[in-house]
């Protein structure tokens, strides 16, 4: 098994210092009363800052990151206690993928985590109507390899600590169901993307071993989460992005796709919470994540131009609309290129199971998070510029 490990240069090691060391799959400054959780997809938006987490909680923190040409683990740079060096006692990567089920099995029996997020994916819906097959590769079959693994390891060593198993279940399972408003754990499921199959099926299995096996497998239905880590294509990003852009003097405007659609946004740092108290509870059940407000597309926009001190009006309709500003200039024009094949109109959702049973409910307001997002992205843009 491959682990990641820095350097020894001494000099302020960037994620292309880190270098390959062999493993024997323990962290050699591992303390052994400390639980040992395996984050899949540890280098995304949501990887990142459960990793915090579970630091901060007192995990031995395993991630797993798939092989790229260069490297570039910047969500989890601030996380190496040595910032030099890249080294941290609580945090350790290793290489794997979804799509490669040797390298599942290997890691579960080397590092024997008490728990399992299984973060990773191809996350992003319209990018799965063009690569479905690899989606439904990483996002359905990914999540058998992975449950398979576990399976696997606690028939050979039933003596072990059974392993609790997350899944990162999404709100867009409702897909046509949106007109089903909020939606909950009982209302019925209609994906309307590769994406959203694949991950139906992920879902279903993980009920299926939790039923079949009596595995401690649960799902957490969590609707968006955003924050200033989010992909730079999904759409709050691209819009703090875009309007810190335009604050700055480098664009005039940006282009949007459907800006009707509402969604039910959150902050991921109080989304992670919630993923660990799904795995904390006695009994395995699957959870909807949600804040029970829902914004469109048009509205996130204007709350975004608001923190720069902009307000947008719309004109015209379809693809002819455009959002202008209190100066007259266009910032926001509407491209079919965005558009997908099936939208999912409204997703809302309801998390009353999750607040009476985990006591969880979201801290940070839309407001909030919008403007989090842009000045996250002011910040950076302007440290880019000075570079
Ligand atoms: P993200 O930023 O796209 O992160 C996904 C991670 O998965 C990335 O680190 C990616 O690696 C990794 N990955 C992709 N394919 C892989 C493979 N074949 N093997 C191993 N790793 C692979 O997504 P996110 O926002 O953090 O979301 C985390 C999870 O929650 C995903 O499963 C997503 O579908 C689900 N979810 C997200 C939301 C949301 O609103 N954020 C809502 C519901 C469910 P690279 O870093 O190398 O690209
Ligand atoms: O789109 C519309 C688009 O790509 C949101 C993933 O984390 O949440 C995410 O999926 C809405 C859609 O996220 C653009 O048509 C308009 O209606 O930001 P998004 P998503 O599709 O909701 C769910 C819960 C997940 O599970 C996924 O992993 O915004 N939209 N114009 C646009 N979307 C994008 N990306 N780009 C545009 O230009």
């Amino acid at each position: 098994m491959m682990v990641l490990q820095a350097n020894q240069t001494g000099h302020d090691a960037k994620a292309s210092d880190i270098v390959l060391a062999s493993n024997n799959g323990s962290n050699c400054h591992e303390s052994s009363e400390n639980p040992r959780a395996l984050i899949t997809g540890i280098n995304g938006q949501v990887g990142s800052y459960l990793a915090e987490l579970l630091i901060a909680k007192g995990y031995s923190v395993h991630g797993m990151i798939r092989r790229e040409s260069s490297l570039s683990s910047i969500r989890l740079t601030h996380l190496y206690e040595d910032k030099v060096n890249h080294k941290s006692k609580n945090l350790e990567l290793h290489y794997g993928d979804l799509t490669d089920g040797t390298s599942l099995l290997k890691l579960i029996t080397n590092i024997r985590p008490h728990e399992v997020y299984n973060l990773a994916a191809q996350s992003h819906v319209k990018i799965s109507f063009d690569m479905a097959e690899m989606t439904g590769d990483t996002n359905g079959l990914g999540t058998l390899r992975l449950l398979e693994a576990i399976r696997y390891y606690e028939t050979t060593f039933p003596g072990s600590a059974k392993i609790k198993f997350y899944q990162a279940s999404t709100s867009e399972l409702f897909g046509g169901y949106a007109d089903q408003v909020p939606q909950n754990e009982h209302t019925p499921f209609h994906p309307r993307s590769p994406y959203g199959c694949a991950k139906l099926y992920a879902h279903s299995l993980v009920v299926n071993f939790r039923e079949s096996y009596k595995m401690f497998s649960v799902n957490g239905i969590l609707f968006n989460h955003e924050s200033p880590r989010r992909g730079e294509n999904f759409v709050t990003r691209k819009i703090s992005r875009s309007v810190a852009e335009i604050k700055l003097g480098k664009r005039e405007f940006f282009e949007l796709g459907n800006l009707d659609s509402r969604r039910d946004w959150g902050h991921t740092r109080d989304y992670v919470n919630a993923i660990w108290l799904i795995l904390q509870q006695p009994i395995p059940k699957d959870y909807v994540i949600a804040t029970g407000r829902s914004h469109s597309v048009r509205e996130f926009v204007e709350e975004a131009f608001k923190v720069i001190g902009l307000q947008i009006i719309w004109f015209g309709a379809g693809l002819n609309e455009v959002g202008v500003d209190q100066e007259g200039k266009i910032r926001v024009k509407v491209c079919e290129k965005y558009f997908r094949p099936a939208e999912v109109d409204h997703l809302v959702g309801d998390a009353s199971l999750a607040r009476t049973e985990l006591g969880w409910k979201p801290t940070i307001s839309f407001e909030s998070l919008v403007e989090e997002m842009v000045l996250a992205d002011l910040v950076l843009l302007d440290q880019a510029t000075k570079a």
